[in-house]
């Protein structure tokens, strides 16, 4: 680990798992509750609005009784001791990398803590509900979406992301199954740009093969363990 200077990060759901938010593809995971169509596409928002803002007020309710586990702690503590460059890029949308400790994270895949305007287009930290139509905090129009990234649309800060791969000396990827695009692809991108690849989840996963190393347990066990092996190597 000594000649590691640039370390990209990424984290899926399995890194909250542990936290108590519910996973997306496991048994009984969010997706089986509801169809990915029906709550998670541009064309489930326009069909029913509400059952989508309902799913996303559940959720975002969630975060405020769950706690960051000793995966975010150890991310956020790699952040503040690591010598090198780190860019920590998320696709979950809860916000327990924050809380957690981590300061610069890139969320990918959007946040449940913020509002996105149809009308305005602008931003806004958000932890209410949606479902009551409130006004934007910007244009005071009742016509606030979740600002998450759905299947079609584009993901966030996609140029900072391959331009961070493109100098990393290692890839780690860690409790994401590899079974969405464009994220599930960064590994192959690390690799041809000459990095290091390190998987860290519960079970081998769709991606596991294109990682060099690839371990298998627990999050809240493994990211404190190797964040020791990257600080005690120097990185
Ligand atoms: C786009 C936000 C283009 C909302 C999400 C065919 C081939 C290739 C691609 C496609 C295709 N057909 C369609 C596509 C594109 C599509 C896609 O990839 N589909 C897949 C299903 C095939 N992708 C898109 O649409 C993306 N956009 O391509 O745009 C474009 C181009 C130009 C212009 C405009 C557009 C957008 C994708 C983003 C969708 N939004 N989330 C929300 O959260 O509600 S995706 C959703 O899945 C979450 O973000 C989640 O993070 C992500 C991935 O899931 P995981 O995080 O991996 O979670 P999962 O449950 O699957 O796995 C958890 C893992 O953790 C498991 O492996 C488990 O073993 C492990 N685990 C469990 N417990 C633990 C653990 N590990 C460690 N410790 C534990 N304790």
């Amino acid at each position: 680990m000594a000649e590691i200077e640039r370390i990209v990060i990424l984290t899926g759901a399995g890194i909250s798992a542990e936290s108590g938010i519910d996973t997306f593809r496991s048994a009984g995971g969010l997706w089986e509750q509801h169809r990915v169509e029906d709550v998670a596409t541009p064309e489930g928002f326009a069909r029913d609005p509400d059952l989508v803002l309902g799913f996303y007020d559940m959720r975002r309710e969630a975060l405020a009784k769950v706690q960051p586990n000793a995966a975010h702690h150890a991310l956020a503590r790699l952040e503040q001791e690591f010598a090198g460059e780190l860019l920590l890029v998320t696709q979950n949308v809860d916000d327990l990398h924050e809380r957690g400790g981590s300061r610069d994270v890139l969320h990918m895949h959007g946040e449940l803590k913020s509002a996105l305007c149809l009308s305005c287009e602008m931003r806004s930290p958000w932890d209410a509900t949606m479902s009551d139509r409130p006004p934007c905090p910007v244009c005071q129009a009742p016509s606030l979406r979740p600002d998450v990234v759905w299947f079609g649309e584009m993901p966030y800060q996609m140029e900072r992301i391959y331009a961070a791969i493109r100098q990393a000396d290692l890839f780690v990827s860690i409790g994401t199954s590899g079974a969405v695009y464009p994220a599930a692809g960064f590994v192959r991108d690390a690799l041809d740009c000459g990095a290091q690849t390190l998987e860290l989840n519960l079970e081998r996963s769709e991606g596991s093969h294109w990682f060099r190393h690839s371990r298998q347990g627990k999050a809240g066990d493994l990211v404190p363990d190797w964040v020791d092996e990257v600080l005690s190597a120097g990185g």
